[in-house]
């Protein structure tokens, strides 16, 4: 049988999380989840999904920390069903070209440019100082992430969208300073259904950076832990199981979480819960999210110390390398970089 890495590609996709912390059921439902079902769709498209640890280092981390969450990150990923005779899974930093061409990008960018990115402001804060240099100039090594592959699509979160924009921009100006180099990438953003919500204060998204652990579930929280969040999750005041995200935003987020994670539709679980109280429904979703989360935990740790992990990094770099070196001498070329080989 021909492999899915032989069928001809014609095009390319290009994303990555950063190895922050530990991945939570928002990542995988908005993310982790998408990119398996894409692997799966687009028999067209060579994907290259990376751990963006140089992306993390914007602001401080701990260096035992890092490694451990990049090669959490990596494994996660595979138990999570990406399958990598369909995907180069690589590790950002083992790539130099990155780097390499964030440089070009930060030398085609506009100051002004960077500093209107929301993203930089929120985190940047009322901050003065201590604010590192590439939390302002990191939108130019997401550019380079994108270009250096050619990427016609970019699976992101909206929060993601003006980055992308931006990446777009580069792409365009750098074609019309230097030629025709770079392909202006998409963004591929999943149904607004699969945004999910902090469990405990459900108007903001549930985000494995929130000091309260209780608002999020981690794809690697003890499985008595997760039944224990969800039944504790905030809901208002009324008894009716109905989707309003107004006035019932918790209820809402948590009938999005089991219709993520069912086939049901919203419409089909109200129903299916007319007559029954909070409690049940909630009892219900908890061994819905244990059930979908218990094997990812017991590929994990089949995966997260055995040597495949390093094989299949190593190989999904060395593909990306190959594709990339390729990308930069004619980067250099068309600037007038070096000498001509
Ligand atoms: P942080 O919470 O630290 O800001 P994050 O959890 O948003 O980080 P990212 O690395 O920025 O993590 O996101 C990785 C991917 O997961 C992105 O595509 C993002 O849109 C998606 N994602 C993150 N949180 C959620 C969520 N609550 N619901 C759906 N998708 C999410
Ligand atoms: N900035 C993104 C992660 C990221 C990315 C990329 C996504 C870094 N480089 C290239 C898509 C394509 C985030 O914070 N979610």
């Amino acid at each position: 049988m021909q492999s899915q890495k032989e069928v001809k590609k014609t095009r390319t996709l290009v994303s990555g999380i950063q190895p922050t912390g530990k991945l939570t059921l928002g990542n995988y439902i908005g993310a982790l989840r998408q990119f398996v079902k894409l692997q799966d769709e687009l028999e067209d498209t060579e994907l290259f999904i990376f751990i963006a640890d140089l992306h993390a280092i914007t602001t401080p981390q701990d260096r035992v920390e890092l490694r451990k969450n990049i090669r959490s990150v990596a494994a996660l990923y595979l138990a999570c069903g990406l399958d990598p005779a369909k995907v180069n899974l690589f590790i950002q930093s083992e790539v130099i070209e990155h780097t390499m061409l964030s440089y070009i990008m930060e030398s085609t960018a506009y100051v002004g440019e960077m500093e209107r990115m929301t993203q930089y402001k929120d985190k940047k804060g009322k901050q003065m100082e201590g604010i590192r240099t590439s939390l302002l100039t990191y939108p130019a090594l997401m550019a380079a992430d994108i270009l250096l592959y050619d990427a016609h699509i970019v699976p992101i979160g909206d929060d993601q969208k003006q980055h992308l924009e931006l990446t777009r921009n580069l792409a365009t100006r750098f074609n019309s300073l230097y030629g025709e180099t770079f392909v202006v990438p998409e963004g591929f953003y999943p149904e607004t259904g699969a945004r999910i919500k902090s469990l405990t204060e459900p108007d903001k998204k549930m985000s494995k950076s929130d000091e309260n652990q209780k608002s999020y579930i981690l794809l690697l929280d003890d499985l008595a832990i997760i039944r224990n969040k969800i039944k504790s999750a905030v809901t208002d005041s009324d008894t009716k199981i109905k989707y309003d995200l107004k006035k019932k935003a918790g209820i809402s987020n948590l009938l999005t979480i089991y219709a993520s994670l069912t086939d049901l539709s919203i419409k089909e679980i109200e129903k299916k819960y007319e007559n029954s109280n909070y409690a049940t429904f909630k009892s219900d979703l908890a061994e819905i999210v244990v059930d979908s989360i218990r094997p990812i935990q017991k590929r994990y740790f089949e995966i997260i110390n055995d040597i495949k992990l390093d094989q299949i990094l190593t190989e999904g770099a060395e593909r990306a390398r190959f594709v990339a070196q390729r990308k930069m001498q004619k980067v250099y070329k068309k600037i007038g970089l070096g000498r001509i080989k």
